[in-house]
């Protein structure tokens, strides 16, 4: 008597089961979609030697802060695991400004994504700063949501194409 609904409850939740495979595979095949665009290890680090040329130089929003943005490795960026130098100098007196905590979230403003990891900040002294593990996964447009703290708190967002 008791047999079919327990026999229609174990169904139920076999295909809530196989329901949440179907999703989680879903998902996996996503992010393999995604990481398959980009380069599994990087060719530029900390000691990349950046080129003079800017892809993007901005006044903060705060107006403390010039920042101007170079690509390794090479120049426009490429989609995939890229570097980043900011050089940062007081908008003021020109001078460069040290001792900054860095964040960053690339971000595609087109499609509403951001990036596949979390840069990695390297202070070079002289108001330089590598950013690694930058993963902007796809060409287009690209801006670097960023926030400056410690000796000055600002904020820039620039922006440039990726090929
Ligand atoms: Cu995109």
């Amino acid at each position: 008597m008791n047999h079919r609904p327990a026999n229609a409850r174990e169904s139920a939740q076999g295909r809530g089961n196989l329901a949440a495979a179907a999703a989680l595979a879903t998902v996996a095949i996503l992010i393999a979609a995604c990481s398959s665009s980009s380069a599994s290890t990087s060719e530029c680090s900390a000691t990349t030697t950046f080129p003079a040329s800017a892809l993007s130089t901005v006044t903060s929003d705060g107006g403390k802060l010039h920042v101007s943005v170079h690509g390794a490795p090479s120049q426009p960026l490429s989609a995939g695991l890229d570097c980043l130098e900011l050089d940062v100098t007081d908008a003021s007196t020109g001078a460069a400004v040290d001792g900054l905590s860095i964040t960053m979230t690339p971000w595609m403003p087109a499609m509403g994504h951001g990036a596949s990891s979390t840069p990695v900040v390297t202070a070079l002294g002289e108001g330089r700063y590598v950013l690694t593990e930058v993963s902007l996964v796809m060409p287009g447009e690209w801006q670097l949501r960023t926030q400056f703290s410690g000796p000055v708190t600002d904020s820039v967002e620039p922006t440039f194409n990726v090929d």
